[in-house]
C-alpha cells in the first residue's frame, strides 16, 4: 500500500545543511545536527510528510565516503535525509564569496558600489546551481514539493526544468528584492529574473519586496499581468502562471521566551545588571556586516552623548559582533573601521569614575550568552541600512520578559513593517534622528514601555515560525487565494511619517 503523505514529501534545498561537519583524527567525520529557527520549524513537516534537506555539507576537504557515512548516520537522527551537493574550494570562491556575497547580496541591499561584477563568477554560479538541481532531480520524485531557499540558488528551477523535472517548485527569498533602478545594474538582470519565473511560488519578506520585483519584471518583460491585492498574488510572465506572496520570517517565540525566563538565563541577566547600577545597557547585535550599520550607529551613538550629555554616565552601549565572510576584503575592512571607531568614542568621553560608554564584543556568543543580554538590556538598537526581515529585532522582544525595554528599529528594516506601532523607528543614516530616538527611549516611562512592547510581542508571538512555515505551504495549494488577506494592521513601509523637530 502507498503511505506516502497526500502532499508529497518536502524537499528543502538551502546553500548549507543544517549540520556541523567536525573531522577527527581517529573516528573520521561526525555530523552534529544545527539548531537554528528554520531547522526548528521545517522539522515537524519533515517528519509527518517524510523527506530531505540538500545543501553543502561546509567542507571543501574530498572524502566523499566519509562525508556520506557522517551524514547517513546524522540522517537516523534527523528523522530525516540529508543529502550532500559537493563543492570544491574555487567553487566556494566564485560562487558562495564571489557571485552570491559580492554580487547579489550587495546590490540587493541597496550597496553597488560594493559589487564585483566579475563575469567569471556567474558562470560557476549557472553550474554550481546545476549540481544542485541534479542532486534534486536524482532524490525527488513526482508529487514531491522542493522548497528552495535565498540568493544562492535562484537558479536551481530553470535548471530542474530543463532536467524535465516538472514537480512544484517554491522559493523563499530571506534578503530584500531591489527597486528597479538598483536591480538594473546586474549585468545578467534578465536571465535572473526569468529564473525566478520557473518557479511556482516565490516568497518575499515583505510587500515591498514582491512591488519591487512585480515592478522589474513588468518593466524588463513582456506580457506581466498580476491579479489579485493580498497576502499572495497570481502573476502571468514569460508563459508562465506563478504565485507571489509575502511571509515575513520569525522565530520560534515561545522557546525564546522560556529559555530566557528560565532560572540560568535570569542569573546571568541579573549579574550583567548588577555590574551596572543606574545605567540603563543599550544593546546592539549582528553579524559583521556592512549591511547592518555598525559604523553608523556608533557615530549616532557618539552623537547622543554630545548633544544629550544626561546620558553620561547613565547608559553603556554593549556591541556585539559576530565574525562572518572574513576571507571577503570589504570585511575585515569595516571590522577595524569599527574598532577604531570603538576606540575613539571611548577615548573621547570615558570617565575617572571607570564609565566606560562602549562595551565591544567580537566573538560568537553561546545561546545563553545571547539571551541573558536580550533580558538584560533596556534598549535595543537595531539599526540596519537594509535588512531582509532582521530576526535579532524579533529574538530581543521575545527574550524582554518584563517587558520594560525598548526597540529601536530601522524603517529599512524587513521586520519595521509588522513592528511599526510598538518599536521607536528611526532612518540609520539620521544620525540626530537615532540619537534623538537613544533619548527618547531613555526617557520613557515604564507604562509606555509596557504598553509597547505587549505590542511587539503579540505580534511575534501571533506570527511566528510556525505560522510563517503553514502559511508558506498553504500559500502554495490554496485553492481561493482569497484566503490571504492583507493583514488589517498592514501600513506601507514607504509610508514615511514627517518629524519636526
Ligand atoms: P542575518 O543577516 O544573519 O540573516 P538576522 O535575521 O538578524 O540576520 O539573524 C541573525 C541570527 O544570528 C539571529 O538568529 C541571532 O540569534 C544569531 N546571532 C546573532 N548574534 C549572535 C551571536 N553573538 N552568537 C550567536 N548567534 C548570534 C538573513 C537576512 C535577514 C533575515 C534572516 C532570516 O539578512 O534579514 O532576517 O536571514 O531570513
Amino acid at each position: 500500500m502507498n503511505m506516502e503523505h497526500p502532499q508529497g514529501r518536502l524537499v528543502v534545498v538551502s546553500n548549507r545543511l543544517p549540520v556541523v561537519l567536525e573531522q577527527n583524527a581517529h573516528h573520521g567525520w561526525r555530523a552534529k545536527p544545527g539548531s537554528g529557527g528554520l531547522v526548528t520549524a521545517l522539522l515537524p513537516v519533515l517528519r509527518d510528510r517524510g523527506g530531505m534537506w540538500i545543501g553543502w555539507p561546509g567542507t571543501s576537504v574530498e572524502d566523499p565516503d566519509g562525508i556520506k557515512t557522517a551524514l547517513d548516520s546524522a540522517s537516523k537522527d534527523a528523522g530525516y535525509t540529508l543529502h550532500s551537493v559537493p563543492l570544491n574550494k574555487e567553487e566556494v570562491h566564485k560562487f558562495y564569496q564571489g557571485f552570491s556575497n559580492e554580487i547579489i547580496w550587495p546590490l540587493f541591499h541597496d550597496l553597488q558600489s560594493h559589487c564585483s561584477f566579475d563575469p567569471s563568477y556567474w558562470r560557476t554560479y549557472i553550474e554550481v546551481n546545476r549540481r544542485y538541481a541534479e542532486t534534486v532531480a536524482r532524490h525527488s520524485r513526482e508529487h514531491d514539493f522542493v522548497w528552495v531557499h535565498d540568493y544562492h540558488l535562484i537558479h536551481v528551477a530553470s535548471e530542474l526544468r530543463q532536467l524535465n523535472v516538472h514537480t512544484q517548485l517554491a522559493f523563499f527569498l530571506h534578503i530584500p528584492f531591489p527597486s528597479l533602478d538598483i536591480f538594473t545594474k546586474l549585468p545578467w538582470r534578465f536571465q535572473l529574473l526569468r529564473a525566478l519565473l520557473e518557479y511556482d511560488l516565490v516568497g518575499f519578506q515583505t510587500l515591498r519586496d514582491r512591488r519591487n520585483f512585480i515592478q522589474c519584471a513588468r518593466t524588463l518583460l513582456d506580457d506581466v499581468t498580476v491579479q489579485g491585492k493580498g497576502q499572495v498574488v497570481t502573476m502571468h510572465a514569460g508563459g508562465r502562471t506563478l504565485r507571489l506572496g509575502s511571509f515575513p520570517i520569525s522565530i520560534d517565540y515561545n522557546a525564546f521566551m522560556k529559555h530566557a525566563a528560565s532560572p540560568e538565563i535570569a542569573a546571568l541577566a541579573s549579574d550583567l545588571r548588577t555590574r551596572l547600577p543606574n545605567r540603563q545597557l543599550i544593546l546592539g547585535v549582528d553579524r559583521l556586516d556592512y549591511t547592518k550599520g555598525i559604523p553608523e550607529r556608533l557615530e549616532a551613538f557618539r552623537n547622543a552623548l554630545l548633544r544629550y550629555p544626561d546620558l553620561l554616565e547613565r547608559v553603556r552601549l554593549v556591541q556585539v559582533v559576530v565574525p562572518s565572510r572574513e576571507d571577503i576584503p570589504q570585511y575585515s575592512e569595516l571590522k577595524t573601521r569599527i574598532e577604531r571607531l570603538v576606540g575613539e568614542i571611548n577615548g573621547q568621553f570615558t570617565r575617572p569614575s571607570g564609565w566606560v560608554p562602549i562595551h565591544y564584543v567580537f566573538r560568537s556568543l553561546t545561546r545563553s550568552e545571547l539571551l541573558a543580554y536580550y533580558r538584560a538590556a533596556e534598549i535595543a538598537l537595531v539599526t540596519p541600512l537594509k535588512d531582509g526581515m532582521n530576526l535579532v529585532a524579533k529574538e530581543f522582544c521575545a527574550c524582554s520578559i518584563e517587558e520594560e525595554s525598548v526597540l529601536i528599529l530601522s524603517e529599512f528594516a524587513g521586520a519595521a513593517a509588522q513592528l511599526q506601532n510598538g518599536a521607536l523607528l528611526v532612518n540609520p543614516y539620521d544620525r540626530d534622528g537615532v540619537a534623538d530616538a537613544i533619548y527618547t527611549a531613555f526617557g520613557l516611562p515604564p507604562a509606555a514601555r509596557r504598553t509597547r512592547m505587549r505590542r511587539l510581542r503579540r505580534t511575534i508571538r501571533e506570527h511566528d515560525i510556525f505560522w510563517w512555515v503553514d502559511s508558506f505551504l498553504r500559500a502554495a495549494i490554496a485553492k481561493d487565494l482569497s484566503a490571504f488577506p492583507l493583514p488589517p494592521d498592514y501600513v506601507p513601509q514607504d509610508s514615511f511619517t514627517e518629524t519636526v523637530s
